[in-house]
């Protein structure tokens, strides 16, 4: 009738970041869950011994539950064939959308050098995330840390805008 500590287990392990090793359960805590099962002992002495497995370090907790920031990433592409002022190449998506502090890379698939430079509604260049020529492969980065929808296009190739909207 151990099927209890079977029980107990996995719900400990779902309080996120935590691991328990079932070798070293003592025996006693066995019949702790038994006996809570089956209303012999309390809810407050069936909870000391799971404190008693945590300061113990029978289960151990590898973090404080506080979620860790992460850099948010995205991704345009510029295709092979973006070049090309009669062809479909449009950079890839078209309008990234994304919230506030996401990093977007540019990545140049395509087989001529682009650049991507920031522009106003106007088409004129303004100097917020302009990147330096890109060969075949080539990354930009830049983050976004205000809401707002952004233009850009290709000084070479200004016929290629796009946009990134920021949520
Ligand atoms: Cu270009």
């Amino acid at each position: 009738m151990n099927y209890l500590i079977f029980a107990l287990i996995p719900i400990v392990l779902f309080i996120g970041g935590t691991s328990a090793f079932a070798e070293s359960v003592p025996e006693w805590v066995k019949n702790t869950a038994l006996w809570y099962g089956e209303g012999i002992i309390s809810e407050g002495e069936f909870i000391n011994m799971i404190k008693f497995l945590i300061e113990n370090k029978v289960i151990v907790i590898d973090s404080v539950m506080e979620p860790v920031p992460q850099a948010v990433n995205a991704q345009v592409v510029i295709p092979n064939g973006n070049f090309d002022v009669t062809g479909a190449g449009f950079y890839s998506p078209l309008n990234l959308e994304i919230s506030v502090g996401t990093i977007v890379t540019w990545v140049n698939d395509d087989s001529v050098p682009h650049n991507i430079q920031s522009i106003d509604t106007n088409g004129k260049v303004i100097q917020l995330f302009n990147s330096p020529p890109l060969n075949t492969g080539d990354r930009f980065e830049f983050a976004f840390d205000e809401k707002g929808v952004y233009n850009y296009y290709c000084s070479f190739h200004p016929w290629r805008v796009g946009l990134v909207t920021v949520n």
